[in-house]
């Protein structure tokens, strides 16, 4: 097997706490926001498995600190989303009720795209969240065409084009920064760079460890940040986004992180990773450094972090079994808000 690159890891929680703080206050937000991303995933992927939800499923399980830091920081009022297929935690993040979410895995009416568009496409324009995208490196020029729109209608806001280290090597990718920098369009492109494009690892299919390497030939602003941890990614975010809206220029940034899970749920991703990998993200799971913080700083004991993850079960719960007695869409709607 290829040797892999090595994540840039920040100082241990404490160092990083102390160099950018967060109050007490958000940080128990971010430690619900966390257990709410990993254990919706489970119970989706429960569902998945008892087969009320078809298709496809990729779980956000492990990369939970990256949406704390760049979702949390935007201003959804005047701020878009363009996401990829990996796209639940982050619409949980920009508000949707979690019901809202099960009811579109399930195909429901009352779905975030009324029960169509399943897992990879969920869509909620009131949210400021258009897409979900499962075309690899799909969003990307429609982030892209976001922010030459706010720039041309003088608006205040900016573009956030989430996507995978896999899309690197798609051309939409390279179309889009080349664009983005002629037309100097507000846009802040996000890599979650989980090591992986399905079973191919960042070793075997990019011609550079270092995605940024890849994005500087277009003449925007780059940094690498640590994905695990949420002061590293509130930091960068905040900083990244206030410069983007002064400056009304693009920006790349690589986010270094790792999903838990398989590509999808028929990806077991037995054949493909080490054990001693797997093993070495999760003693950084980003859930995992922020409770030891919070114990450590008497924030929150451990007895008060497991009633907050039942209490969020219990809400998760409730929403999966309010969901799945919600109608589907008439047969009537079928040809509505689809293109043909
Ligand atoms: C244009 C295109 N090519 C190939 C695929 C098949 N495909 C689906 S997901 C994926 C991997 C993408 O990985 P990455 O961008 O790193 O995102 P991650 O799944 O790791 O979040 C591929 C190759 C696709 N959906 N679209
Ligand atoms: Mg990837």
């Amino acid at each position: 097997m290829s040797a892999r690159p090595q994540p840039k890891l920040s100082p241990s929680p404490a160092t990083a706490a102390a160099r950018f703080p967060l109050d007490a206050a958000t940080l128990r937000n971010y430690l619900r926001q966390i257990v709410m991303m990993r254990e919706f995933e489970r119970l989706g992927e429960r569902e998945f498995k008892s087969g009320l939800i078809r298709g496809y499923y990729h779980s956000y399980a492990g990369q939970e600190a990256v949406g704390v830091g760049f979702v949390n920081s935007l201003d959804l009022n005047r701020d878009y989303i363009v996401d990829h297929y990996r796209d639940h935690g982050h619409m949980l993040l920009s508000g949707m009720d979690p019901e809202r979410i099960y009811a579109e895995l399930f195909g429901r009416r009352n779905g975030v795209s009324k029960g169509k568009g399943g897992s990879m496409h969920m869509y909620s324009p009131e949210n400021h969240f258009l897409g979900g995208d499962g075309i690899v490196g799909g969003g990307i020029p429609v982030a892209t065409g976001v922010g030459l729109a706010l720039k041309q209608q003088k608006r205040d806001g900016i573009s956030l084009s989430i996507f995978g280290d896999g899309a690197l090597d798609t051309g939409t990718f390279h179309e889009s920064l080349n664009m983005a920098t002629l037309f100097q369009v507000p846009t802040v492109y996000l890599c979650i760079n989980n090591m992986y494009s399905m079973g191919t690892s960042l070793a075997r299919h990019s011609s550079m460890p270092r995605l940024v390497d890849r994005a500087q030939g277009y003449g925007m602003g780059t940094e690498q940040v640590d994905g695990q941890d949420v002061w590293a990614t509130t930091e960068a975010a905040e900083r990244i986004y206030a410069r983007v809206r002064k400056q009304k220029k693009p920006y790349f940034v690589e986010v270094l992180t790792y999903r838990y899970q398989g590509h999808g749920i028929h990806d077991k991703a037995l054949n493909y990773r080490t054990l001693e990998e797997e093993t070495a993200w999760h003693e950084r799971d980003p859930l995992k450094l922020l409770s030891s913080y919070m114990i450590e700083e008497k924030i929150m004991n451990r007895a008060e972090i497991e009633a907050l993850r039942q209490e969020v079960v219990a809400e998760l719960e409730a929403k999966v079994e309010a969901a799945k007695v919600e109608p589907e869409p008439d047969a009537s709607e079928l040809l509505e808000d689809v293109t043909l």
